[in-house]
Order: C-alpha cells, then sequence, then structure tokens
C-alpha cells in the first residue's frame, strides 16, 4: 500500500510537467513507469546543515561542509569525524556559508582541495570565494595548510542568496568550472563586466583559462564560460566529456542545462517559470537565442546538486544524473544519452523523502546522500 502511494506521488510530479502546455520543443518527455527502487536506504551519520561532500580519492576518508562554516572529514569504515581546523572566515547567513568542497586532480600527490564559501565584503554586502589548499589528516585530526583564495564573485552585493558556488574538474585534470549564482540581482546574469549569473572555466590556480569565449572583452568575462544562470547548484561532467548543470528556477522553470561553451541560458529573459509576483517570465522558446534546458521542472522541485554516476554497483544506470531535490523532498534520476535527457525516476521512500542537499558516488559506487537542515542524515544507498 505504501509503495503505490509512493509510485502515485512520483507519478504526479512527473505528469505535472509533461501536462505543461509551455513545452519547449526538443524537450524530452516524461517516463512514466512507477518509481521501483532497487536499493536500501541506509542512515550511517548525521550532520549539523550539511552542504557538500567528497570522498577523497586513495583514502578511507569523505570530507563533508556544514554550512554553518565547519569542515569536517569523516573516516568511512570506523565513523570517526574530525573537525579541520584553519577554515577561511565565512559569513554564514542566508544561503551563505561554507559551500562545496572536491579534490584537486592532483590530490594523490598534494592532498589539495577546492573549498567554496561565502565571504563578507565592505557593509553587508558578500560574494562567494574559492580557495584551495592542502588537507592534511594525521592522528585523528586535521587541518588546512595554505589556503589561497583563487577566485572570488564580483562585485560583491547585499543580500544572502543565490550564490551557486558548486565546483567540479574537468575529466581530463586541467580546468576548473565554478558555478556562480546571480546573487538575487537578476540582470547581472546577462552583464559580461560582472561574473555572477555565469559558469566560469578556470585553469586549476583559478587563473581565466585560455580559450574562453568572450576573453576578448576584458576581465572578468575572461573567466566566462556560460551565462545566464540564476542559481546553478549542480555541476557534473558525464563520462562521454558532456558537462551538465542543475539550475534553480523562480517559480517554476527547475533545471538540468547541457553546459557548451559560450552558450546564454536565458535568465533573467527567459524561464519555463515565472516571477514569485506572479509576473510571467517568456518561457523558451525555439529561436529566441538562448539555450533551453534539456529537462525542465514545474511545479519547482528545488534541485540542490547533480551527481553523474560512474560505478559498478548499479551498472543500469552509469551514466545517468541523480539530483537531490529541496522542495521536491526527493531523490530523483535523469537518464542521460549523450546530449539528451529523459526524467526517469523519482524516489521519495523513507529517509529519501525530505529535502536532499547533496548526492555523491563513493569509491565502491554505491550512492550516498544527504539530507538537509539542523540534523540531516547521511544516507548510503546499496544495490539489492
Ligand atoms: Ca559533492
Ligand atoms: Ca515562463
Amino acid at each position: 500500500m505504501r509503495r503505490i502511494t509512493l509510485v502515485m506521488a512520483g507519478a504526479a510530479l512527473l505528469g505535472a510537467c509533461s501536462a505543461d502546455p509551455s513545452t519547449p520543443s526538443g524537450s524530452s518527455p516524461s517516463t512514466t513507469g512507477p518509481s521501483s527502487q532497487p536499493f536500501t536506504i541506509t542512515e550511517v551519520a548525521a550532520f549539523d546543515e550539511p552542504w557538500a561532500m567528497t570522498f577523497l580519492p586513495g583514502t578511507s576518508y569523505a570530507a563533508i561542509t556544514q554550512r554553518g562554516g565547519q569542515l569536517l572529514v569523516r573516516e568511512m569504515s570506523s565513523g570517526e569525524v574530525s573537525t579541520v581546523e584553519g577554515v577561511p572566515e565565512i559569513k554564514a547567513e542566508g544561503q551563505g556559508g561554507l559551500g562545496d568542497v572536491i579534490a584537486s586532480p592532483d590530490y594523490a600527490t598534494t592532498k589539495e582541495v577546492y573549498l567554496s564559501w561565502a565571504e563578507a565584503g565592505d557593509g553587508s554586502t558578500a560574494g562567494a570565494a574559492v580557495g584551495r589548499g592542502r588537507l592534511v589528516i594525521a592522528d585523528g585530526a586535521a587541518r588546512l595548510e595554505g589556503l589561497r583564495v583563487i577566485w572570488r564573485q564580483v562585485p560583491k552585493v547585499e543580500g544572502t542568496g543565490h550564490y551557486g558556488h558548486r565546483l567540479a574538474v574537468s575529466p581530463d585534470g586541467t580546468h576548473l568550472f565554478v558555478t556562480s549564482g546571480e546573487r538575487q540581482k537578476f540582470d547581472p546574469a546577462q552583464d559580461l563586466g560582472t561574473n555572477l549569473g555565469k559558469i566560469l572555466r578556470l585553469n586549476l590556480d583559478g587563473t581565466p583559462a585560455a580559450g574562453n569565449p568572450v576573453a576578448a572583452q576584458g576581465h572578468p568575462a575572461d573567466e566566462e564560460w556560460t551565462l545566464g544562470h540564476r542559481n546553478p547548484l549542480g555541476i557534473a561532467f558525464a563520462p562521454d566529456g558532456t558537462l551538465w548543470s542543475t539550475e534553480m528556477g523562480p517559480k517554476g522553470g527547475d533545471e538540468l542545462n547541457l553546459i557548451t561553451k559560450g552558450a546564454n541560458y536565458g535568465w533573467p529573459k527567459v524561464s519555463n517559470g515565472s516571477h514569485y509576483s506572479g509576473q510571467d517570465i517568456p518561457d523558451h522558446a525555439a529561436g529566441d537565442g538562448f539555450e533551453a534546458p534539456k529537462v525542465w521542472w514545474n511545479p519547482s522541485i528545488s534541485p540542490s546538486s547533480l551527481m553523474i554516476y560512474t560505478g559498478e554497483a548499479f551498472p543500469q544506470w552509469r551514466g545517468d544524473a541523480f539530483i537531490g531535490a529541496l522542495s521536491g523532498q526527493a531523490l530523483l534520476r535523469v537518464d542521460l544519452d549523450g546530449t539528451a535527457a529523459t526524467k526517469a525516476e523519482v524516489w521519495t521512500q523513507g529517509a529519501l523523502g525530505t529535502r536532499i542537499r547533496e548526492v555523491e558516488q563513493g569509491p565502491d559506487g554505491r550512492i550516498w546522500v544527504l539530507q538537509d537542515g539542523a540534523d540531516g542524515k547521511l544516507l548510503r544507498l546499496d544495490p539489492t
């Protein structure tokens, strides 16, 4: 009985989108099958407003950020958690605080990680920052050494929302991609003179990468890879090298975008959602000059995170996108096939039926999920 209820809830979510008459051409229809669950869900630990997690390659540790400003390392067999000393001063307010953490591509030799956070500016202004430093774990303690800030949002503005600041390194290990939210200021997303509302392509030291599409327009345009983003809270490469990003839309219009060099994703000119005031925003339409999402959600699910699966534990899902939903209170799979994307399962069973903040793949291919909030559980999904 419980299973039937859950399946119907998922179907209703999917149905709301496929019934939307404003379907942009080229977007993929939903599948309508039941969201069967070929995994068990185990609660492993709990954290205080966890935001991001990453497994540190070649170690038995995972690094976890808490929005309030703590970087933690958890030894995954013993469960022992250490608080990392030496994290930067952050502005923990609203959506801001400590953000993403990923390993550098040369982690095996340097032990360096990238970290993102909200940084205070003059008065009540703030902006996202990205730093790189050495994460030393020894004798049951952990510390960051030599942390240097390698990128900042410019300008810093008032408000505490839409930092974005999710991080990904290209599969060839040569470039760092940073998502930069538009800080709830709308127009900067279309202004090449700010790096707000953009996805940036940087060298590993944070300098602008050669070959970026609008570099001729000076700095910070020389950092910019794509524009027209609102609050992109997920970014990941697929095994075939394609780059994807999840983006929080306004009232409706959450997006999964295929990220391609120089493309303009339309915010705030177009969106399949509307303003919270009720004011309409034109939908994505063929020929409007903006890149339409491959998949979108209306009503909103509030995508917090994006992981593209490459493991062995769930071979049927290799190459597919996993998305955590905050307001949608679910874990979602989107089937990726080259540059095409199709909605698949919406899992709301048990502990997955809550605000989900982060999705990660473990070194053995199991899937890990962090709930949002003050008692955010770390969940492990094991194949059945
Ligand atoms: Ca992560
Ligand atoms: Ca609209």
